[in-house]
């Protein structure tokens, strides 16, 4: 209960909190094709605190609807930072919680941030996980994804294959990628199951016309397994890790 009164002050004072990047890119080339938005939450006793261990807090004591705004805002804003630079273009992806989707005004909050910072929906995607998108409380969710996808936003399902999603119920999800859960690309290229789970969803997600990324990706050989089978776009430690946004444009930004 403490760390909820830490989060409520951390929400408050903001400079606590931090989101980190992780570029995602074309396996092949190296090239980066997006980027991810992480939190962090530097808590002054306690150290770095992820996500993990602090959005199910934030949810239960109504907290994500601010946190979800923040991290928005956020991303926005080193948006328009980085479009007024030498960084390269990319869409930003953010992680959407289940309340943020349910309760909050998810869709008029991003247009709030859009306008003060002059950006446009491509600019920045929205990562939803399969969980999340089956949660009975949102009701049907594929009219407010499509509401969301008509204005331009780019839409991804989380850490696909983890949840129990039918794939008749992907059929009639207004999204533009899949993110493929780390759990298939652990075992590369050795196990058989996961390699042909990994191909099946590349060549079912090819027909139904969707993007893929394989999160997770950490050696040379999980790489060249993914490149083989087709797969255009990858996350993961082999490439870059999360990094602060100062870091990031360290990396991105050649030197004049
Ligand atoms: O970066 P890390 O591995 O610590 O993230 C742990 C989990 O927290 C991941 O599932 C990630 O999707 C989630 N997460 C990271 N940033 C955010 C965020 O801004 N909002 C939400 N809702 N989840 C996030
Ligand atoms: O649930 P989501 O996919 O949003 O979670 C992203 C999390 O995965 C981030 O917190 C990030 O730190 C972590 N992550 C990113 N790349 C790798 C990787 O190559 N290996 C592992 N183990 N975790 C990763
Ligand atoms: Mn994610
Ligand atoms: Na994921």
């Amino acid at each position: 209960l403490a760390l909820v009164s830490d989060l409520r002050a951390a929400l408050i004072s903001g400079d606590q909190l931090e989101l980190h990047y992780q570029t995602q890119h074309e396996p092949s080339s190296g090239e980066v094709v997006g980027m991810e938005a992480l939190l962090r939450w530097r808590h002054p006793r306690d150290g770095m605190i992820s996500p993990g261990d602090f959005i199910s807090l934030a949810e239960r004591h109504g907290l994500m609807s601010q946190l979800g705004t923040w991290v928005i805002e956020k991303a926005c804003a080193q948006q328009a930072h980085w479009r007024n630079s030498a960084m390269p273009k990319l869409t930003i992806w953010v992680n959407i919680s289940a309340l943020q989707l349910f309760q909050g005004d998810l869709e008029s909050q991003l247009a709030t941030c859009l306008r003060r910072y002059q950006l446009k929906p491509s600019q920045i995607g929205l990562e939803l996980t399969e969980s999340v998108l089956l949660d009975e409380r949102a009701g049907d969710m594929r009219p407010r994804l499509q509401a969301l996808r008509d204005q331009g936003y780019a839409i991804a399902i989380d850490d696909f294959g983890t949840g129990y999603s039918s794939l008749g119920y992907l059929k009639r999800l207004p999204v533009d990628k899949i993110k493929l859960d780390r759990a298939f690309i652990k075992e590369l290229p050795h196990d058989q199951a996961d390699a042909s789970i990994v191909k099946a969803v590349l060549a079912m997600a090819e027909g139904m016309g969707l993007g893929v990324i394989a999160e997770g990706v950490e050696t040379k050989e999980q790489c060249q397994f993914l490149v083989k089978a087709g797969c255009t776009s990858v996350q993961g430690f082999y490439f870059a890790r999360p990094l602060p946004a100062a870091e990031l444009e360290k990396r991105l930004v050649p030197i004049p």
